[in-house]
């Protein structure tokens, strides 16, 4: 039995993706974070950190969207035609490690400094600074994702099929959309981002929790 506590559109929409594209059954659990919910009991009794997902695979719990995401894959992808989930001591499994690390590792936390300057200073006067900083630093690293999708020619990250990487690369561009250059604006990353979007189980999860355009 999977269990996943969500917030419509936050960290938890990767393995969302994920468990909708690979035909699971999972029961979806709101985490209402108007209310602050994920910083009361009882959430914080399930994840003592606060933060958004949090995955139950019988009865275990785990959280981190980017483990949670290679989780479900290791569970449910690994004979998949239609879904790339490389085996182990593989060079295409060294490239889902690469991308789903600097994904999560730096990309996203980029992101996290872009949505939440203030946690980082005492004076919040200067946060505006902070999220002006945070969105030029995302700007090479939406630039290399997109050198390498031209250099390779291929519609996803690791090829021709579509893996992790992609719903969770999918996931943070969408978190972009805001910015004065967001993923869409790069010519490969944003016809990554269409094609990702024209997946019928995205849109699936997109009604799922109620996200509206515009999507990404
Ligand atoms: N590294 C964690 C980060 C989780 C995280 O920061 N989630 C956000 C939603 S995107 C959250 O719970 N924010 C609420 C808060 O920080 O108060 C992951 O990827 O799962």
């Amino acid at each position: 039995m999977i269990q996943l506590y969500y917030s419509p559109g936050t960290a938890s929409l990767a393995p969302h993706f994920i468990l909708e594209e690979l035909a699971q059954s999972y029961e979806l659990i709101l985490v209402d974070t108007a209310k602050q919910e994920h910083q009361q009991e009882p959430y914080l009794k399930l994840n003592p950190l606060g933060k958004i997902p949090l995955l139950f695979d019988d009865g275990e719990s785990m959280t981190e969207s980017a483990a949670i995401c290679l989780h479900l894959c290791d569970r449910f992808a690994t004979n998949s035609a239609n879904f790339m989930h490389p085996s182990l001591a593989t060079k295409e499994r060294a490239q889902l490690y690469k991308w789903m690390l600097f994904l999560s590792n730096t990309l996203q936390a980029e992101l996290v400094t872009y949505f939440y300057p203030e946690r980082l200073l005492a004076d919040p006067v200067l946060a505006e600074q902070i999220k002006q900083s945070a969105e030029r630093r995302i700007v090479p690293m939406f630039e290399y994702i997109d050198q390498h999708l031209a250099k390779s020619g291929t519609p996803y990250l690791l090829g021709d099929t579509v893996s992790a990487a992609d719903f969770f690369l999918f996931m943070l561009g969408r978190w972009s959309r805001g910015m004065q250059k967001p993923a869409r604006a790069y010519p490969h990353l944003g016809k990554f981002m269409q094609d990702m979007f024209a997946r019928p189980r995205v849109k699936a999860v997109f009604d799922q929790e109620g996200i509206q355009a515009p999507y990404f």
